[in-house]
């Protein structure tokens, strides 16, 4: 999944584009590059408690951009957005899914549209609001808390009508967490997939990599790649990155590692 920040304050890519043209452009790139799905977000969800916007204003960065993809693109696009409003006219617009980071949280309508266009959503885990997540989260177990928290919003987006095979899961790396707690959810993934559905993950240039390697945001390519790596090793079925190019490759290779059956079975004496 490549991400399509349309804001002008995103953390590490925000204000780019000085057009829907030039944005879906650049998407249609992300493509080429090796995306499945393009992920539009129009509203910045940056540490520190970005300023938030209208869903008006969020709709008008997001849905020409998502227009013009669906008139030239091939692929899935995804809308990366908390508000009903925003992903009615997304999907709309003409896109196949719904990124919702707040988990269906923030807008009590999402679920229910979710359910009624049987669309697939990504849930992911979040605690608090956008201003407040930064602010010390705590957890005796974060992967144990993590999961039985998504099994929780699962079952309330159940209760609303979503059905569980429209959800993919995502523990939201960076969101309410301290890097020691992204670390260790990305370390102990397998817990996840006793949830049995897919798994996407956003760890792109996050915080927790610059905290380890002590780098800033444009300088965390190779750090994404580990990340990138540990994700699909773990289990992950989709990685939303900025760097499409380079990670098509860590995935496609960490990829046929996981799907190398002879590897998993050969006895350690029996290779070279
Ligand atoms: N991270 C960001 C935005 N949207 N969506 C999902 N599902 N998972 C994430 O981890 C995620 C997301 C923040 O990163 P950005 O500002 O670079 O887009």
């Amino acid at each position: 999944m490549g991400v399509l920040n349309v804001t002008p304050d995103s953390f590490s890519d925000g204000g780019r584009f000085r057009s829907p043209e030039d944005a879906a452009g650049h998407g249609l790139r992300l493509f080429a590059d090796g995306a499945d799905i393009v992920d539009v977000g129009g509203e910045s969800t940056r540490p520190g408690g970005a300023a938030r916007v209208d869903a008006a204003e969020e709709a008008r960065r997001v849905v020409p951009v998502i227009q013009r993809l669906r008139e030239q693109g091939e692929g899935f696009l995804s809308v990366d957005t908390t508000r009903a409003e925003v992903a009615r006219q997304a999907l709309d617009a003409g896109a196949d899914l719904v990124n919702d980071v707040s988990g269906f949280r923030f807008d009590p309508e999402m679920a229910p549209l979710v359910a009624c266009r049987g669309v697939p959503a990504v849930l992911m885990h979040l605690r608090g609001d956008f201003g407040g997540m930064h602010r010390q989260p705590r957890y005796d177990d974060v992967a144990g808390e993590v999961a039985s928290e998504l099994r929780e919003r699962m079952a309330e987006a159940g209760r609303a009508g979503v059905r569980p095979e429209q959800v993919i899961l995502d523990p939201g790396l960076g969101f309410a967490k301290e890097a020691a707690h992204s670390l260790e959810v990305l370390g102990r993934l397998k817990e996840l997939a006793a949830l049995q559905r897919p798994l996407l993950l956003g760890p792109s240039r996050k915080s927790f990599i610059g905290k380890v390697l002590d780098l800033p945001v444009g300088e965390r390519l190779w750090g994404t790649a580990a990340a990138v790596a540990a994700c699909v090793l773990g289990g992950a079925h989709l990685v939303r990155v900025h760097d499409v190019r380079e990670m098509a490759q860590v995935a496609r290779l960490c990829d046929a590692i996981v799907n190398s059956s002879s590897s998993v079975a050969a006895p350690v004496e029996a290779r070279p």
